[in-house]
């Protein structure tokens, strides 16, 4: 199934390609190195490397105006005007989410957000979002305004495998991030709550436990935390592209007050609590948050 705008086809099409070339690349590049990304953050070398692969094929599509990534400070300018009509997106990437999970050999994933407005932007400006999961197979799942749908990737190939995925209406699993002792106490009344109701599904890396979420109903959340209220993860990158992908599955998405997507950001890079899963169980985290 392709999507209808040339040009975000294109741009799904070059990720959904370069995943088989990406997961068998990680083989090697392991290793941290030297550097920190935008986030202060130490870099293990497959992030930079997916980085350079993804932007060097996505900034040369003609229609994408913008390349932010993760792993760079600055958004690339892909030549033409964001803004005007013929290069009406951006494209945003988290070239390797999760890669700390390298070091394991856990899951870990690639998540991107095509935006119809210059970046920073609104995630109500998306038009597609997905992610790859680098897991026992790579599959990735893609929402569009049409619908949100689950790929299986081999040799540069997608094959569908389930379309019209919406999350189960019983949640059954839950993962929470960041250390008990530093979630504010409103949060941990919540999350005492929850274990008693699902089972924990926690892996360190966002698409591995975003995907549980969408198999089998449930939230996963990363709160503000006492130590740092913003949260841990990006808007740009990791909440709006997950965000719009768990509305369009039936779900809900929230900073702990309102729909991810429609915080207005100030800076590409500022972070955010994020929550996503099953409609009830973020209107009782907003409950208990206000
Ligand atoms: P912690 C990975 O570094 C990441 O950005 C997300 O993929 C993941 O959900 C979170 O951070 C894990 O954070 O504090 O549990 O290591």
């Amino acid at each position: 199934m392709t999507v209808s705008d040339p040009v975000v086809e294109e741009v799904i099409a070059t990720i959904s390609r370069s995943a088989t070339e990406i997961r068998q690349g990680l083989i090697g590049r392991r290793g941290t190195v030297d550097e920190e990304n935008p986030s202060g953050e130490t870099q293990v070398e497959a992030d930079i490397w997916a980085d350079e692969l993804l932007g060097d094929r996505l900034a040369t599509i003609d229609g994408v105006g913008q390349y932010a990534s993760e792993e760079r400070a600055e958004v690339v300018d892909c030549g033409g005007d964001p803004d005007a009509e013929a290069d009406a997106y951006a494209v945003a990437v988290d070239p390797l989410d999760g890669s700390s999970n390298l070091k394991s050999n856990n899951s870990m994933g690639t998540i991107f957000g095509i935006y119809d407005d210059a970046v920073p932007a609104r995630g109500e400006s998306i038009v597609a979002a997905g992610y790859i999961l680098y897991g026992p197979i790579t599959t990735m799942v893609l929402a569009t305004e049409e619908t949100v749908s689950e790929y299986e990737l081999t040799g540069g190939e997608r094959t569908i495998v389930e379309r019209n995925v919406t999350l189960p209406d019983e949640p059954v699993v839950y993962g929470f991030g960041g250390r008990i002792p530093d979630w504010p106490d409103a949060f941990q009344a919540y999350a005492r709550e929850i274990e008693q109701e699902l089972k924990l599904r926690y892996g360190g890396a966002m698409i591995g436990d975003v995907n549980q979420v969408l198999t089998y109903g449930g939230i996963f959340g990363y709160p503000g935390l006492e130590s740092r209220p913003e949260g841990k993860l990006r808007l740009q990158f990791e909440g709006n592209p997950i965000g719009y992908i768990i509305e369009r599955a039936g779900g809900r998405s929230s900073n702990g007050r309102q729909s991810l997507l429609s915080v207005e950001p100030d800076d590409i890079h500022e972070r955010t609590p994020v929550h996503v899963g099953n409609a009830d169980l973020i209107d009782r985290l907003e409950d208990r948050l206000e």
